[in-house]
């Protein structure tokens, strides 16, 4: 750790919060204002939520002199992504009555809730508490959501990976009980307080930190994008254990070489028993070792660049019980979900529904609202922001198919929208220098028809946008990666894989919808004349860069 450089101000205000209270309970009384105080607001992503406000409506409030439009976006703890079919019904109920109606699934199988109002919170959080849900470590300088294969298919293996981002989300949680005090009204521990942070430490993490659990050959998680992923090895229908990977990070800034997505190194194979040391020595190296001063450079990936991925290995091993064993073979085939039924044997089955980019509202909300209420199954987010109905038993599977169709929750789409993903950017994002959410639908659309006119209707290829470069759909993984420069203009990137192993590369700079047709359409061409056998789109590209352009004449850049 590096003690010359001062610390960033975030560690300034961690250190000073008595343990993530600050002053977010007085906050909450003061009507004078929709907002809380400044400091306040970088401790409430401790308690799963943002202040945000309307970016649509911020220069008319600016010019009316009026305060900024502020609202609220939470974030819930789901480890694995798994509700029941009563959870849901309540984030609905919640969603309706105290948010802006909306329910957005997310990139890492949970929910957020947007445009919710400052006296709202605390009816929220309780609604969430009254159904075991919570907020918990949902963002912040902590280990966020656990994610986990979404797929159920293999129902015991299934089972035990997702019980294992469970434990670790559990393990690795805040002990401070300021959540407890501050929403729920949980009697204040009196004086001084008494709680310690035995892992994460007082100031917590020096940046956010993500765990992810695979499943091979699905890797709808995106394992090597997570600053630690376990890989589950399956020998004889058994988990033998997980090869543990490290330092995958998505976030870059736009101009700053120094700042890059990265995907994570396998360091080695733990048992199932030592996962959770494995996860926990892993985070407390990050905490001794990563940067405290300077928060673009804060994340586990550069911790690792900076000291190497050897001696990174080394400190966690040193740290180990049981040390790492060599890493064991494992094979991914695709990152994306599998959409409509799987039968299990017994007769039961899980339906996946595709949900444009996660934002469930109107028709899409009132059958799952129907579905929930048969009281069947589990609800599945996974990873793709999408939805799986899964464990549907067989005398429940007409009533679900019927609503299914009732509904419009069943119909096609081109295997280039169900790979998409695009981030919330604006109007909510405070971050967001493009369009992506509202924008995607209408870009795929253009692109349906090229596709369409080559014959590549149904082929499954993954196309990913983001409103900045931090990657929140993990852009960078995807085989077309489209990142916000400013508005209506983006960076195109090419030639990612299918499995998610490999980052694609900028290919273009500041393009616009038009432009990004227009360079698209003629690969999509090449494509559909010159493929290989079973070649997916980024590994195409990534052949006609490599390979003298003599396909498409592609032009590559370093994606930094
Ligand atoms: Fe993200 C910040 C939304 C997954 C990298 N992300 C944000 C904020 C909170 C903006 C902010 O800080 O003010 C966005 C809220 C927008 C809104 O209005 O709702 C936001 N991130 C999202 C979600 C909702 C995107 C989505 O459309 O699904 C995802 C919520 C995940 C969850 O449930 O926890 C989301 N964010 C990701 C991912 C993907 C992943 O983790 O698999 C990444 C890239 C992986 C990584 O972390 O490296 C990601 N978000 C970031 C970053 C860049 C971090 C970095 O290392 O540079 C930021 C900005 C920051 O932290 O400073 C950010
Ligand atoms: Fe906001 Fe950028 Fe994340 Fe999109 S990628 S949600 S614009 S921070």
């Amino acid at each position: 750790m590096d003690t010359e450089r001062p610390l960033s101000a975030n560690e300034r205000i961690k250190l000073a919060s008595n343990l993530l209270r600050g002053t977010i309970a007085d906050g909450l009384t003061r009507t004078e204002t929709g907002a809380l105080a400044d400091d306040d607001t970088q401790l409430t992503k401790f308690h799963g939520f943002y202040q945000q406000d309307d970016r649509d409506l911020r220069a008319e409030r600016g010019k009316q002199r009026m305060e900024k439009a502020f609202s609220f976006m939470v974030r819930m703890r789901v480890p694995a992504g798994i509700l029941s079919p009563k959870q849901w019904l309540k984030v609905e109920k919640l969603a309706v009555e105290r948010a802006n109606g909306t329910i957005r699934l997310t990139t890492r199988e949970t929910v957020q809730f947007h445009g919710i109002l400052k006296g709202s919170l605390k009816p929220l959080m309780q609604g969430l508490h009254a159904d075991l849900l919570d907020t918990i470590a949902a963002c912040g300088d902590v280990n966020r959501n656990v994610i986990a294969t979404a797929d159920p298919w293999r129902p015991g293996l299934h089972a035990e990976i997702t019980g294992l981002a469970r434990d670790l989300s559990t393990h690795l949680l805040p002990r401070t009980r300021a959540w407890h005090e501050i929403w729920l009204d949980e009697e204040k521990v009196s004086g001084e307080v008494v709680e310690d942070e035995p892992i994460l430490g007082r100031t917590y993490l020096p940046r956010k930190f993500k765990i992810a659990v695979a499943l091979p050959p699905h890797n709808d998680v995106d394992v090597f994008a997570h600053d630690l992923g376990l890989i589950a090895i399956v020998e004889q229908d058994r988990i033998a254990g997980y090869n543990v990977v490290v330092g995958g990070g998505m976030g870059m800034t736009h101009g700053e070489p120094e700042t890059y997505p990265r995907v994570g190194d396998v360091i080695g194979f733990c048992r199932p028993e030592n996962a959770i040391d494995v996860a926990e020595q892993v985070v407390t190296v990050q905490r001794d070792y990563g940067d405290r001063s300077n928060r673009k450079h804060a994340r586990l990936k550069y911790t690792i660049d900076g000291m190497g991925i050897d001696h990174f290995a080394a400190l966690v091993n040193e740290r180990l019980a049981v040390k790492l064993e060599p890493a064991r073979a494992f094979a991914f085939t695709s990152t994306g979900d599998r959409f409509g039924w799987a039968m299990e044997a017994d007769g039961s089955a899980h339906f996946t529904l595709f949900v444009e980019n996660g934002r469930i509202r109107g028709r899409t909300m009132a059958g799952l609202h129907k579905i929930a209420e048969l009281n069947v199954g589990r609800f599945i987010m996974t990873p793709n922001q999408n939805l799986i109905l899964a464990d549907i038993p067989a005398a429940s599977r007409t009533m679900v198919d019927a609503l299914l169709r009732e509904y419009d929750l069943d119909l096609p789409s081109s295997g280039l929208r169900r790979n998409a993903m695009a981030c919330v950017a604006l109007p909510t994002c405070g971050l967001a220098m493009a369009e992506s959410e509202r924008y995607l639908p209408d870009l795929v659309t253009l692109l349906e028809d090229e596709l369409e006119r080559f014959g590549l209707r149904e082929d499954d290829i993954t196309i990913r946008m983001t409103g900045c470069p931090n990657g929140c759909a993990r852009p960078y993984v995807s085989e077309i990666g489209l990142v916000g420069r400013t508005p209506g203009l983006y960076n195109l990137y090419l030639g990612g894989s299918r499995d998610g192993t490999r980052l694609n590369k900028l290919y273009r700079g500041d393009v616009d919808g038009n432009a990004i047709v227009g360079i698209l359409s003629p690969l999509f061409e090449s494509y559909a004349a010159n493929r290989l056998d079973g070649e997916c789109f980024g590994d195409f590209a990534i052949r006609c860069g490599a390979v003298a352009k003599t396909v498409a004449g592609l032009d590559f850049h370093d994606n930094t």
